[in-house]
């Protein structure tokens, strides 16, 4: 019996509609989702993720007014590097991190540029917050203070910032970086002759906890325009690092460009070999040195994983930056260069400070706090959390999966 050509094509449909689901099943979710790379069996994010145990500090059960004298605020400031023309992307951060946290803490922010902000940047942030507002400048001294609901205005122009801060320093040579620029743009690295870019990895792997706006707190929260958060989170994260002694957290853990740090683990190696008890006792030398993973990565980079902390998204304590160890860490690195002729970022600087220098036990990873920013996600299994697919790592195409650093950094320093 012959089968009319209508139900002929709805077969054929059928069949190929088959095909691609099949397909799209056994590649893993392709195209934007969790794909398991680098050994790890099952991403840890897929099971369901409360708050982390112990006692907490909640809003209801102390005072996080904005203006109280005596809050329950410990020394912390939320901060962020900025450019006036990134407002509207610090907006939606900004709308995010008061949604899910900050509008039942009330923590300072303090923003950071290289250029004074217009009158419209200070306007629109303010307009979102409750919690006071700084603006400062990072090569200039009039740092300004703003009070919310109120036009006082004051001038700090005794808070000299020492230009150096932001000004390539003397001893690089201009010359020398244009012709390694040119041969990181060759690889297309990107950014690689963007001097900003390169002033901007130096500033904040070795000179933000330095800013007179700074001096008096302890902890910071890094945030970038247009970033996510997805998780209502109910307790005080700032204590959360006090109490439990934390030094660093984190949300994502990645691979990064080894043609950016070819001599940034030899450096350290000199430096290391030059400060031998430096090192603490509980490091994370394995991670920062694993060849398992991704050797062609390890060997590029002359020994380092590249394996990272995302620092667009850091929650510190100041004390470890501005202390002994990492300072004469930074200044080794500094005069080394590699910030200029290389293209160091502040993200491996921090991790190889952090990995070496505390005590694996004091960073954390904060899985309870939803984060994006393009094209990484940490998302947790939490009904406290919306917007986000549980376990979905990235947001692009498949070969952002082997980015992933997470499964080394649990198999060699854990989950907590
Ligand atoms: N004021 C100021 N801020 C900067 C400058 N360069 C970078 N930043 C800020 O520093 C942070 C990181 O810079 P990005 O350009 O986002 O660097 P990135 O995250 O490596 O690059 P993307 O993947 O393109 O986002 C952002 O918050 C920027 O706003 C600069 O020259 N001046
Ligand atoms: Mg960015």
């Amino acid at each position: 019996m012959a089968i009319a050509r209508p139900i002929r094509m709805l077969g054929a449909a059928a069949v190929l509609l088959t095909l691609f689901l099949v397909f799209q099943l056994r590649s893993g979710y392709s195209g934007s989702s969790s794909k398991l790379v680098h050994g790890m069996t099952r991403d840890p994010l897929l099971d369901p993720t409360g708050e982390p145990e112990g006692e907490l500090w909640r809003a209801e059960e102390h005072d996080y007014s904005p203006d109280s004298e005596n809050s329950a605020r410990t020394n912390a400031a939320l901060i962020s590097l900025v450019r006036n023309e990134e407002l509207g992307q610090l907006v939606q951060t900004m709308r995010d991190l008061e949604r899910t946290w900050n509008n039942k803490f009330n923590y300072p922010y303090i923003f950071f540029n290289d250029v004074p902000f217009t009158e419209e940047f200070k306007r629109q942030t303010q307009a979102l917050t409750k919690a006071k507002c700084h603006y400062g400048t990072v090569t200039f001294s009039n740092l300004q203070l703003v009070r919310p609901r109120a036009n006082i205005f004051f001038s700090l122009s005794s808070e000299l910032v020492p230009k150096e801060h932001w000004e390539v320093p003397s001893w690089i040579s201009m010359d020398l970086f244009q012709e390694s620029a040119q041969l990181l743009e060759e690889q297309n690295i990107q950014y690689a002759s963007k001097i900003s870019y390169h002033q901007m990895c130096r500033w904040n792997s070795g000179m933000f906890y330095k800013h007179p706006a700074l001096e008096k707190y302890r902890y910071y929260w890094r945030i970038e325009p247009n970033v996510k958060f997805f998780c209502n989170v109910d307790y005080d994260v700032f204590r959360y690092m006090e109490d439990r002694n934390k030094t660093y957290g984190f949300t994502i853990n990645l691979y990064d460009a080894p043609q950016t740090i070819p001599s940034l683990w030899p450096e350290t190696k000199k430096f290391l070999a030059a400060n031998p008890t430096f090192i603490s006792e509980n490091n994370m030398l394995e991670w920062i040195t694993d060849d398992q993973a991704r050797p062609d990565h390890t060997e590029a980079a002359n020994g380092y994983s590249t394996c990272h902390f995302w620092s667009n998204f850091e929650i510190g304590d100041m004390d470890f930056f501005r202390g002994d160890k990492y300072e004469a860490y930074f200044q080794h690195l500094d005069r080394a260069g590699g910030f200029f002729y290389e293209r160091w970022g502040d993200a491996p600087v921090h991790s190889l400070g952090i990995g070496l220098f505390a005590d694996a036990n004091n960073v954390h990873w904060f899985r309870d706090i939803g984060y994006n920013h393009i094209p990484y996600l940490n998302c947790p299994n939490s009904p406290k959390c919306s917007g986000c697919t549980p376990g979905k790592f990235f947001d692009g195409a498949d070969f952002l999966a082997k980015e992933d650093c997470r499964p080394t950094y649990f198999k060699y320093v854990g989950t907590h």
